[in-house]
């Protein structure tokens, strides 16, 4: 069995954080463990772009709009929903996980959950706290090993390891460039994916 080794090292790789201003107490923390997360892996400044939106609810389009630009090697999805007195937790939650999963499956680039979903203000602080468990840093984390697992299947895998031997989209994760003939503007994709 071929396995591919999970890495950490996020010299060269691009980023977009999609974070929601509501409960801004919150996510504002879950924000720069993220990019202190980002930052201490290599990632340079230059390589992240971060777009602020007014709720949970506006994450998942934004998500899907940054990945399929194709400018981003990974979108990391911050927010906080509070269980409040009404059923509003339940839709919202509902929505933002579901768009997330949707636009991630849509665009082929790892979107990744970082959405606190608490039953109590308290429990948002103690999960965005940077001395405690910062959900920001985990989904920094998250993203780099997606990051670099997408990038080794494209350029070299066949998908075999990860569909059982028949993986449908297999043949168009194939690098190109190994094609005779393959477009300037794919070639400079595969350069990316490789750099
Ligand atoms: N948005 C959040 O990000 N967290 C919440 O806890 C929340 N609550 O509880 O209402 C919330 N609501 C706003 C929502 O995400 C949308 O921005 C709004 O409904 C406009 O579409």
């Amino acid at each position: 069995m071929k396995q591919r080794k999970s890495s950490q090292d996020a010299t060269g790789l691009r980023f977009g954080i999609v974070v929601a201003k509501f409960n801004k107490f919150v996510t504002s923390k879950l924000l720069s463990s993220c990019l202190d997360g980002l930052t201490k892996q290599g990632v340079k400044s230059d390589d992240i772009e971060a777009v602020r939106v007014p709720g949970a609810f506006e994450i998942p389009l934004v998500a899907r709009t940054m990945a399929g630009s194709k400018r981003f090697d990974a979108v990391i999805c911050l927010g906080a929903v509070i269980r409040g007195d009404t059923p509003h937790f339940d839709y919202i939650c509902a929505e933002v996980s579901r768009g997330i999963g949707q636009a991630t499956m849509d665009s082929d680039v790892p979107i990744i959950f970082g959405v606190l979903t608490t039953h109590t203000v308290a429990q948002a602080i103690e999960r965005s706290e940077p001395t405690k468990f910062n959900r920001g840093g985990e989904a920094a984390r998250s993203a780099i090993e997606m990051a670099r697992v997408m990038r080794g299947l494209r350029v070299e895998g066949t998908g075999s390891d990860v569909c059982g031997g028949a993986c449908p989209t297999a043949p168009q994760m194939r690098p190109a460039a190994k094609k005779k003939g393959a477009s300037p503007q794919r070639s400079k994709e595969i350069a990316l994916w490789r750099s």
